[in-house]
C-alpha cells in the first residue's frame, strides 16, 4: 500500500502522537496540542491533500520554497540516481564531486558575473550563520580585523539559530535568547506603517540614512556588513520605496561596509528575475540563499561572494578554519541541479517576469483594488502582500489586525487555500509553475477569505 496517497492511520493518532512527541515552530504548543494539527499526506503541481482527504492550493509554496510545486519526477530521479551513484561523500579538506561542480556552474552562469564562489550549507539559517564568519575573515585579512559589526533590521528575518535570529530584527526571538553582541539593526522601509506624513520616497531615503547614521556612531572601522532581505518576507512581504536601496549601496560603497542580501525567499525566479536585487537594482556584495534552490525537495542553502571577496579569501587567506558535513551534499546537488536547470529550460522564470506574474496583480488590483478592507497591494512576479487597513484616509491599521489576519488565514484554509498571515498582511508566493486557471482559483479563495474577515472586522 502506498502511504503517501493512503494515510495508514486516523488523524487523531498521528495528532497525539505528533503532540506526544513535537515543539513545533513559532506556535503554543499546548493550545496546539488542544486544536490537533493538520496532517499533510501528498502534494502535486499546487496542491497539498490532508489526512481527512481535502484539498489545499499551497498559495506558499510550502515555506516560500517549492518553486516547481510538489511531485516533479525528475527531481525525484536526480536525488535517486545520485543516492546510488554516491549517496554522500563531501568538501573537507581535499576532495570534491561531480553533483557539486556542475550545479555551481549553472549556479554562476545564472548570476551575475561579478559573483564568483560559493559555501554551500543545509539551510538560510545556516548561509547566514556562515556569513558572519566570513565576511569577519575577509575584514582579518585584508587587514582589518576590528571591523566585526553586523547591522541588520528590525522586523528583518535571517533564521532561527543564534547569530541569524540575532542578525533579524524579530524583538521576540532575541527575549528568548536569540541575541548575539556585535550586532544593530536599523528601522524597517515599511512606508504604509510608518512612513507618516513622508511621500515613499522621501520615507525611503530617510530609513537609508539611518543606515549612515548608524554607521558614524559605531565607527565604519568597526562595521563589517549591512544585511537585509531585498523585500522583507516573513515580516510581511514589504516592498521598500525605489528610492532606498540606491541609497543604501551609495551608504555601503563610502564607508567600506560589505553589502550582503539574504536572497533565501527572494531568489530563484520569485520576482520574475532570477534573484530579488536585479528586481531592485543593486549590487551586493554577497547572498545568501536556500529554499528555491531545490524547490524544498532537500535541504540545501549556500552563501555566494563577489569575486572581489572570493579573491581576498583564496588569494590571500591561507587556511579558513570552516566546514559543515553536509555542504554541497551530492544528493541535494543532484536535486538543485535538476531543479535549477527545470527553471532554466521550461522558462519558467522568464514566464513569471512576462505573463503570470503580470496576471496575477492584474487580477489582484481588479478584486482587490476598492476593496473596503485593502489598503495596499504590494509585490511582483509571484509575490504579493494586501494590507488590512481600517481607515484607508490615514492608513489606521487595525488594533486586532494580527488576530485578524490570523483569521483570514484560518478562512483560506476553510476554503481550501493555503495563504500567510503576518501582522495584518496577507501574503501569497504561489509556485513559480502556476498557471492561469491556478492564480484565478488561488485570487478567488482569498477573496472569499477576505470577504468573511472583512465582515468580523465590520468593513462588509
Ligand atoms: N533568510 C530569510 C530571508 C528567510 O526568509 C531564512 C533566512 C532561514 O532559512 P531556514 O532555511 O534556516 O529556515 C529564512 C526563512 C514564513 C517563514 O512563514 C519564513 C521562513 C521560514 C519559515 C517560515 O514567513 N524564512
Amino acid at each position: 500500500m502506498n502511504l503517501l496517497f493512503e494515510p495508514q492511520r486516523q488523524t487523531q493518532d498521528y495528532q497525539a502522537s505528533d503532540a506526544a512527541h513535537h515543539i513545533h515552530a513559532f506556535v503554543d504548543q499546548k493550545a496546539l496540542n488542544a486544536e490537533g494539527p493538520r496532517v499533510m499526506v501528498r502534494g502535486e503541481g499546487l496542491y497539498l491533500w490532508d489526512s481527512e482527504g481535502k484539498r489545499y492550493l499551497d498559495g506558499m509554496s510550502g515555506l516560500w520554497c517549492t518553486q516547481l510545486g510538489y511531485g516533479r519526477k525528475d527531481l525525484t530521479a536526480a536525488a535517486a540516481a545520485q543516492m546510488d551513484q554516491l549517496a554522500y561523500y563531501n568538501m573537507f579538506f581535499h576532495t570534491t564531486h561531480p553533483a557539486v561542480i556542475e550545479l555551481s556552474e549553472l549556479l554562476f552562469s545564472l548570476l551575475p558575473k561579478h559573483y564568483s564562489h560559493v559555501i554551500y550549507t543545509n539551510s538560510g539559517s545556516e548561509a547566514n550563520e556562515v556569513l558572519i564568519r566570513t565576511v569577519r575573515r575577509y575584514w582579518q585579512v585584508l587587514g582589518k580585523p576590528q571591523k566585526k559589526i553586523m547591522i541588520g533590521r528590525w522586523n528583518g528575518y535571517h533564521g532561527s539559530t543564534l547569530a541569524a535570529s540575532a542578525l533579524g530584527g524579530m524583538k521576540f526571538m532575541h527575549e528568548m535568547g536569540g541575541l548575539i553582541p556585535d550586532v544593530a539593526h536599523i528601522d524597517e522601509p515599511y512606508w504604509y506603517a510608518q512612513g507618516g506624513e513622508l511621500t515613499p520616497a522621501e520615507f525611503g531615503r530617510r530609513c537609508a540614512l539611518q543606515l549612515e547614521e548608524k554607521i558614524l556612531e559605531l565607527g565604519a572601522q568597526n562595521v563589517a556588513g549591512f544585511i537585509a532581505e531585498p523585500f522583507q518576507g516573513a515580516g510581511g512581504m514589504i516592498f521598500p520605496p525605489e528610492s532606498y536601496w540606491p541609497e543604501i549601496q551609495r551608504i555601503c560603497r563610502q564607508y567600506d561596509v560589505l553589502l550582503c542580501a539574504d536572497e533565501v525567499i527572494g531568489g530563484f525566479g520569485r520576482t520574475g528575475e532570477w534573484f530579488a536585487h536585479q528586481h531592485f537594482g543593486f549590487e551586493p556584495d554577497t547572498l545568501s540563499i536556500a529554499k528555491g534552490l531545490t524547490s524544498g525537495y532537500l535541504p540545501m542553502g549556500g552563501l555566494v561572494l563577489s569575486k572581489r571577496m572570493a579573491e581576498a579569501l583564496v588569494e590571500r587567506g591561507g587556511v579558513f578554519a570552516h566546514g559543515l558535513t553536509y555542504s554541497g551534499h551530492p544528493v541535494a546537488a543532484a536535486v538543485a541541479l535538476a531543479n535549477l536547470k527545470a527553471l532554466r529550460d521550461e522558462g519558467i522564470v522568464r514566464q513569471v517576469k512576462d505573463d503570470t506574474g503580470p496576471y496575477l496583480h492584474t487580477l489582484l488590483h481588479e478584486v482587490f483594488g476598492n476593496h473596503p478592507l485593502i489598503g495596499e497591494i504590494q509585490g511582483t512576479g509571484l509575490l504579493a502582500a494586501l494590507q488590512f487597513v481600517e481607515d484607508k484616509g490615514t492608513r489606521k491599521r487595525f488594533a486586532n489586525e494580527n488576530d485578524l489576519a490570523w483569521q483570514c488565514r484560518t478562512f483560506g484554509f476553510e476554503e481550501g487555500v493555503i495563504i500567510r498571515s503576518t501582522l495584518g498582511r496577507m501574503i501569497m508566493a504561489p509556485a513559480l509553475v502556476a498557471s492561469r486557471a491556478e492564480l484565478d482559483e488561488l485570487v478567488d479563495k482569498t477573496r472569499i477569505a477576505v470577504d468573511r474577515t472583512a465582515r468580523i472586522a465590520g468593513k462588509l
